[in-house]
């Protein structure tokens, strides 16, 4: 079949055969639809984010099942599934304390390149080639595990229903579970990509207002209205990101910010424009040695609540299906998401623009 590998870091992807395993007893063999851009495949192209190479990536997919191992229970052959990239084991401490963003099976199956049990399904000529985050979508047919497929109703576009694989369940996630935004809270978002236009169509959900965007392409403007945005700030023309939410607040700064890039410049930025007491949640991913700094005597003193949201902090099983019923009612927009698509040979075209920061969701169709 073929699949898109990313042999080292700061090298294009490569078109190839490579050779899929059946899938093993707890394993499910899904033929994708539809995989999603997602800017955290480009931190590992760049070499930001260290996993095991040659791999392949794609994290963000919809399909079909097409055969499952003899101990999978819950999806068969035919059923419509979105992958999760956090197969969370339902065992461990976090599963068990109701944090399966957290499993600490799904960490090391993300460290290690493989699925559970080190079982590694996907072979070339050229030797080892590991998975990504248990999903490896950026492929015509993939092996997960039963944790990790989610099914969902057949009547859903599977190129919509790919984009909750990550960009909206995140995005969702981080406004609905991690901060818990309310009627009339005010929101301020930097980045207004895949991710970050999600964040804004869920505080739109949540009542939030206003609703403040912010992104350095002044193209992301109308993407970011039709999501709801209230007002949008362009970064591309000033550095100062706090002084326009503190304006637009009362004086008081935001409720609610969220980072939605990974840069430490915006991340300070989002801490430094949430009120006395309010919260600032970092979505976007940095490099690991990338540090941050923030004063000190501001911690006891405006005691802001400073935290992380990882696949909003959601519960796949559940949120999944319950933003595609979102969606199918009318109150979640997938469609304008969506604002290219390409093959699987384009694969590279797609990163490129998304680097340049004009697409919604770049999507690949197979
Ligand atoms: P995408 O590239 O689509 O969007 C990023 C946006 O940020 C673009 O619109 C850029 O123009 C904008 N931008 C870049 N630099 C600046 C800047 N200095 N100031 C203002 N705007 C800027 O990315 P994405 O939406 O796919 O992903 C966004 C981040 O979220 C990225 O770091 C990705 O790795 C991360 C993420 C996190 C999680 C999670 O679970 N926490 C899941 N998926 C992706
Ligand atoms: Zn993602």
């Amino acid at each position: 079949m073929q699949a898109a590998v990313l042999v080292d870091a700061n090298e294009a992807l490569q078109i190839v055969d490579v050779n899929l395993d059946k899938p093993g007893p707890k394993e499910v063999l899904v033929k994708m639809a539809a995989a999603g851009v997602c800017h955290s495949d480009w931190h590992v192209m760049q070499g930001d984010l260290p996993v095991p190479l040659p791999a392949i990536l794609g994290h963000e997919g919809a399909g079909i099942v097409q055969e499952v191992g003899a101990e999978v229970v819950g999806v068969k052959p035919g059923d419509h599934v979105v992958l999760s990239w956090i197969p969370s084991c339902g065992h461990c401490f976090y599963c068990l304390k109701g944090r399966p963003d957290m499993c600490d099976e799904a960490f090391n199956i993300q460290l290690s390149g493989s699925l559970p049990g080190h079982a590694m399904r996907l072979h070339w000529a050229q030797g080892p080639l590991y998975h990504y985050l248990g999903t490896s979508c950026f492929a015509e047919n993939t092996v997960v595990p039963d944790t990790g497929v989610i099914p969902i109703d057949a009547a859903i576009p599977l190129n919509k229903a790919a984009l909750v694989g990550c960009a909206v369940t995140t995005g969702f996630g981080a406004v609905v579970h991690s901060a818990q935004v309310g009627p009339g809270d005010s929101v301020s978002v930097i980045g207004c990509g895949g991710v970050g236009l999600n964040v804004i169509q869920a505080a739109k959900l949540a009542g939030a207002d206003p609703i403040i965007a912010m992104d350095a392409n002044g193209k992301k403007r109308g993407l970011a209205e039709k999501f709801g945005a209230t007002d949008f700030v362009d970064a591309a023309e000033t550095d100062d990101l706090i002084t326009p939410v503190i304006d637009l607040t009362k004086g008081r700064g935001a409720d609610f910010a969220f980072e939605v890039i990974g840069r430490k410049e915006t991340i300070e930025a989002a801490y430094g424009m949430v009120r006395k007491a309010g919260m600032a949640v970092i979505v976007g991913v940095a490099p690991p040695h990338m540090d941050v700094s923030f004063n000190a005597f501001s911690f006891p003193s405006q005691s802001k609540i400073l935290t992380g949201s990882w696949y909003g902090q959601s519960i796949p099983r559940l949120d999944i299906p319950r933003i595609l019923g979102l969606y199918q009612r009318g109150k979640l927009n997938l469609d304008d998401l969506v604002t290219q698509s390409y093959s699987l040979e384009h694969i590279n075209d797609a990163f490129h623009e998304l680097t340049e920061g004009t697409v919604g969701r770049g999507i690949i169709e197979f």
